[in-house]
């Protein structure tokens, strides 16, 4: 019976303990709970933006250009010396022999060409007629200068030996704004007997009417007019000079 009693108190003090626990459940101090495991890691945030431009960088090097096209071909060169004769060829066929004739008859004829065109680039003016060259640095002279002139460029004082020829001096001349030109005519060591500069008889002349006439007595050299008339002159009168190649 006591032991019963004894078990009734110990249940009332725990129901009361139980009330007085509910009824002072908001204010009383309660012992923290035990932590909770970490959270899982999120997901990673968003980029960042662009930075700002770093600094400019160093000037580069040179750059190296394709190579340009080859220049133009330079002026003729000065033409040499004469080599040497050649050693005597191997004994050929007839064939040969006339081919070999040949070409060295063509290659003088070509040099001679070029020797020849080369004087002519020297002077200012020119004119081509047949195989001849009529040139002119448009100076003047008395016969004997005009002489000397031509001869110091390996050249002969003008003399027409045909009608065309007469015509491409005549044009010559009127480039020259010429009143009259020398030729290389004169009756100098004959009076009345004109001869070219080698002595020769003239094979062709255009004289204007009543010329020669040897006025005062004392022409003996000879000039063309702007028409292409001859006429005989004094040899120291200062004329154009028109030397041929
Ligand atoms: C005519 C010509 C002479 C000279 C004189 C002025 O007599 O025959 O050569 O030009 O004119
Ligand atoms: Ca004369
Ligand atoms: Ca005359």
């Amino acid at each position: 019976m006591a032991l019963l009693k004894h078990l009734l108190v110990a249940a009332l003090f725990l129901v009361e303990f139980v009330l007085l626990l509910a009824a002072s459940e908001s204010s009383c101090p309660a012992f923290a709970g035990v932590p909770g495991t970490p959270g899982h890691n999120g997901s990673p945030g968003r980029d960042g933006r662009d930075g700002f431009p770093g600094p400019k960088g160093e000037k580069g090097d040179p750059g190296v250009g394709a190579q340009g096209p080859p220049g133009k071909i330079g002026p003729l060169g000065v033409v040499g010396p004469k080599g040497n004769k050649g050693n005597p060829g191997l004994p050929g066929t007839g064939v040969q022999s006339a081919l070999v004739l040949q070409l060295q008859s063509d290659v003088k004829y070509l040099t001679d060409r070029l020797t020849a065109v080369e004087k002519v680039l020297g002077f200012q003016m020119f004119r081509k007629v047949g195989q001849k060259y009529y040139v002119s640095d448009g100076l003047k002279g008395t016969f004997e200068k005009a002489q000397k002139f031509c001869s110091d460029a390996g050249a002969k004082i003008v003399l027409p030996r045909s009608e065309d020829e007469n015509k491409v001096l005549t044009s010559l001349q009127a480039a020259l704004q010429s009143s009259y030109v020398y030729v290389g005519a004169t009756d100098r060591e004959k009076e009345g007997h004109f001869v070219d500069m080698s002595g020769q008889p003239l094979t062709f002349t255009n004289w204007k009417t009543n010329e020669p006439n040897d006025h005062k007595g004392a022409e003996d050299c000879t000039v063309t007019d702007k028409s292409g008339v001859w006429n005989d002159i004094n040899c120291s009168s200062e004329w154009h000079v028109v030397c041929e190649l």
